[in-house]
């Protein structure tokens, strides 16, 4: 303990705020998380590295950088992590999931900006992270405007890579994109003073891979009736995927999944029989922000799949792994990141026949689409979305909300009109 408290000083953390960051965390994780009944027992490992987010692994990612390992924080998905491995580093996702230095955040940015820019803000503002304070480089992208002019502030407290992502998916963008890829390798070269080879490319490539692969059995199960995993587990599993170390991940996710898999052939469920199947859909969830996923469960239904970035945008598709030189494995990362259909692009067509296939595939009883106050992309993007589901029979709900517990017992009463609606149509 001492040493991990000597460690949080070294890098710079505000001690008494951090304290109390960590004071108020387990009880949250114990009435959200560890309350739930019949969880498998391999969520062992999961609840063990949560309980150590800001302990075992800030020391592991400390004391590889002390070895030359760089640490990369990244903002979204369209950060390609395999040329950070490739090049011996870590990547790190940065997003935050809580209310934090509100106050301090809004003496800089709108009060009327996304909350998960105004949350990761106010992490690095009250010093409360030591991921973001072991970053060598923090990567950006042009992806929403909030993001985007939130960067140009952040450059004044910690090292800024921006990649300019198009909106449009046209021939032009994709040359674009491409150069983005290899501007982004030649930054990350300099940081960390490392060449990068098609020999190590391909082998992180592969690392990537086999993590979003385990990701993709975790969510196939899911299809069962019963379900053998709530989804609250589910989405924990997603957000410790930022976090924790590739290889150990993947293996601790497959021994998981090996659980299930024999759960499903015994139809041991998680949920009551009958219960209603909820997919979600928009906004990502950052640690710890469980909020909507904790009142949908809490009323008896279980979430089946997530269209979110902390879900299916994060792990659906996989770099093509034939091999080639460096200059077509970078070619192949450009194309499978640009392959992802967050809302800011446009049109964005893949996205609602996305949302249409998985509900095909995950058969839920209903769709509740979730996007964060002020975020326009995905709140616009809303409309299109409900029009198709609706337009499959499938009954939808919008529900925008913040990072605050101000609106728990109002979000509570319409995912409850919600479901009654749901079994009213049974
Ligand atoms: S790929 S969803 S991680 S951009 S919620 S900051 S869009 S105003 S997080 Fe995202 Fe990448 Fe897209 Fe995924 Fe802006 Fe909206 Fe805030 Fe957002």
């Amino acid at each position: 303990m001492d040493e991990i408290r000597e460690l949080w000083e070294r890098i710079g953390l505000n001690m008494e705020a951090h304290d109390g960051l960590l004071e108020v965390l387990p009880g949250i994780y114990n009435e959200v998380i560890i309350e739930q009944k019949n969880r498998p027992s391999r969520m062992a490992y999961f609840d063990q590295f949560f309980s150590e987010i800001h302990g075992k692994r800030i020391a592991e990612l400390a004391s590889e950088k002390e070895k030359g390992a760089s640490t990369v924080g990244a903002f979204c998905t369209y950060v390609p992590e395999e040329i950070i491995i490739a090049l011996g580093g870590n990547c790190i996702g940065l997003c935050g999931g809580a209310e934090v230095a509100t106050e301090e955040v809004e003496k800089i940015l709108p009060r009327n900006t996304c909350p998960l820019i105004k949350s990761s803000f106010g992490f690095k503002l009250a010093k409360v992270c030591p991921y973001f304070e072991l970053c060598d480089l923090v990567v950006g992208e042009t992806t929403c405007d909030g993001k985007k002019k939130y960067y140009e502030i952040l450059s004044d407290f910690v090292p800024v890579h921006v990649m300019e992502l198009p909106q449009k998916k046209e021939e032009s963008s994709k040359e674009l994109w491409r150069k983005e890829v290899r501007k982004f390798a030649a930054k990350m070269e300099k940081v960390s003073g490392r060449k990068l080879d098609a020999g190590k490319l391909s082998e992180a490539v592969r690392v990537v891979n086999e993590k979003r692969r385990a990701l993709k059995r975790l969510a196939e199960v899911r299809k069962a009736k019963p379900s053998v995993i709530s989804g609250k587990d589910s989405l924990l599993i997603s957000q410790i995927a930022f976090f924790d170390e590739p290889r150990r991940f993947t293996a601790r996710l497959n021994e998981l999944c090996d659980e299930l898999e024999k759960r499903v052939e015994k139809g041991t469920g998680v949920s009551e029989d009958g219960s209603l199947r909820i997919m979600l859909s928009g906004c990502p969830m950052a640690i710890p922000n469980w909020k909507l996923p904790h009142i949908i469960e809490g009323m008896g239904a279980t979430i089946v799949i997530e269209e979110l970035c902390t879900g299916t945008r994060y792990y659906e598709d996989i770099v093509s792994e034939e091999e080639g030189n460096l200059e077509e494995l970078l070619d192949s990362i450009a194309e499978r990141y640009l392959s992802i259909d967050c809302a800011v692009f446009t049109p964005n067509d893949e996205r609602i026949e996305n949302i249409k296939r998985l509900a095909g595939e995950y058969k839920p009883d209903g769709i509740i689409y979730y996007s964060l106050v002020f975020c326009s992309p995905y709140s616009i993007e809303a409309y299109r979305a409900k029009k198709a589901v609706e337009s499959c029979g499938i009954p939808f709900l919008h529900v925008e909300t913040d990072y605050g517990t101000g609106d728990a017992s109002l979000i509570m009463n319409r995912v409850q009109a919600f479901f009654e609606v749901i079994k009213g149509g049974k």
